[in-house]
């Protein structure tokens, strides 16, 4: 899974990645330098260590997600008035990465300090959230002007069902867009979606607000959740507020001292832990667990997806090869101590390829040799 961080400039897009990758890219340069930081970082899981315990395995192995923050790079964040056509190759290589990600993670400014102008003046977070979003509904509409011109101009030498339709789709998503609304609020069969799917539209991904806040503000978390609480009732679309700063100041400290500190400012979870929890919830992600002497493993599908699918995530072969799965719920698994209590308990169900995977299941494929 990748998320890509995204925002107007210098509202701590940088801060945000670092303090969820407990890394340490270089934040407040405002010298438009441009670069591209990518992290891929394990999603924490208590699950995984009594799993380990019961397959006896040397290791554990999480599930990660992967990280883009395209710096000061896309036009939002360098500067809304520069024209399309000025866009620099950078930009276009952000846009591209972008249109990669499964969802994206828009940090808004709400912290006040002199000492980092915003660009535009002063802080207005519902002003920078409608200009991010129609900065994507115009990059959206740009592929879509293309593609149209393209299909016609095909369609008039030959005439292809395939190609009408997807004219069609798209002339619909023109017109969503136009009305300056993004993809996420437009109803497509999926048989639809799976024809606009390769264009990696923007306003299509799932979209995650990130209200920045300063740790002077924690105490308003309550009066601040509210005031955006409406944006959570758009398709897709889900918010968090967090104070970046402080959370990538203990992001950097090591376990113990991070715990105290927590504690110490009220947080009773890392920024961390409720941005995964959250984007798990806003994309439809569970977690499903292999086992083996080797290693307990968890693994990251979306809701609905089946046995199979899990099968090809494990190993491509096992996906071609797939006889069926035998699965059992990480809990009951945990109490049986063991994989052969619970086989003598009768607790594992033999599952075929169409089993929708549910979360917490531990799976142990059984396929066929193939080459
Ligand atoms: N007071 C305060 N300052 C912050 C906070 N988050 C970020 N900053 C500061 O704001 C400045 C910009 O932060 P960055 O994380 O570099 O912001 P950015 O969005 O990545 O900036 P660009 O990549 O230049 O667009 C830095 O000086 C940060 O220290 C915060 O929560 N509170
Ligand atoms: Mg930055």
């Amino acid at each position: 899974m990748k998320i890509g961080i995204v925002g107007r400039p210098h509202v701590g897009k940088t801060t945000v990645f670092n303090a969820l990758a407990h890394s340490n890219a270089e934040i407040g340069d405002y010298t438009g330098k441009k670069q591209i930081n990518l992290s891929t970082v394990s999603v924490p899981d208590d699950r995984l260590e009594p799993l380990a315990k019961v397959f006896q395995s040397d290791k554990t192995v999480p599930a990660t997600i992967d990280y883009i923050d395209g710096g000061g790079t896309s036009r939002t964040a360098i500067n809304s008035n520069v024209e399309s056509s000025q866009r620099t190759e950078l930009d276009a290589e952000v846009l591209g990465q972008l249109r990669t990600v499964d969802a994206l993670a828009h940090v808004v400014r709400l912290f006040e300090d002199e000492t980092v102008p915003h660009v535009d003046g002063n802080i207005d977070a519902e002003r920078d959230i409608e200009s991010v979003d129609l900065e994507f509904v115009f990059a959206d509409l740009q592929i879509i002007d293309g593609r149209i011109s393209r299909l016609e101009k095909l369609l008039k030498n030959q005439k292809s069902a395939e190609h009408q339709n997807e004219l069609r789709i798209l002339e619909e998503c023109k017109q969503t867009l136009e009305e300056g609304k993004p993809l996420r609020s437009l109803t497509i069969s999926e048989n639809e979606e799976k024809l606009i799917r390769g264009y990696g539209f923007l306003t299509q991904k799932p979209l995650l607000l990130i209200c920045n806040i300063s740790e002077t503000q924690l105490q308003e978390m309550n009066g601040i959740s509210k005031r955006f609480a409406e944006y959570e009732t758009q398709p897709q679309t889900a918010v968090i507020v967090l104070a970046a700063q402080l959370e990538m100041e203990i992001a950097q400290l090591d376990a113990a001292d991070a715990e105290i500190f927590m504690t110490e400012m009220g947080l009773n979870e890392s920024a961390l832990e409720r941005f995964i929890q959250t984007s798990y919830q806003l994309m439809g992600l569970i977690t499903f667990f292999t086992g083996g002497e080797k290693e307990a493993r968890a693994w990251t599908l979306r809701n609905g997806q089946t046995a199979v699918e899990a099968a090809g995530l494990v190993h491509t072969d096992f996906e071609r090869g797939f006889v069926r799965s035998e699965c059992i719920n990480w809990e009951d698994l945990v109490n049986c101590g063991s994989y052969t209590q619970a086989r003598s308990r009768g607790l594992l169900r033999a599952e075929g390829k169409t089993y929708q995977v549910q979360e917490g299941d531990v799976l142990t494929i059984l396929a066929n040799a193939t080459n």
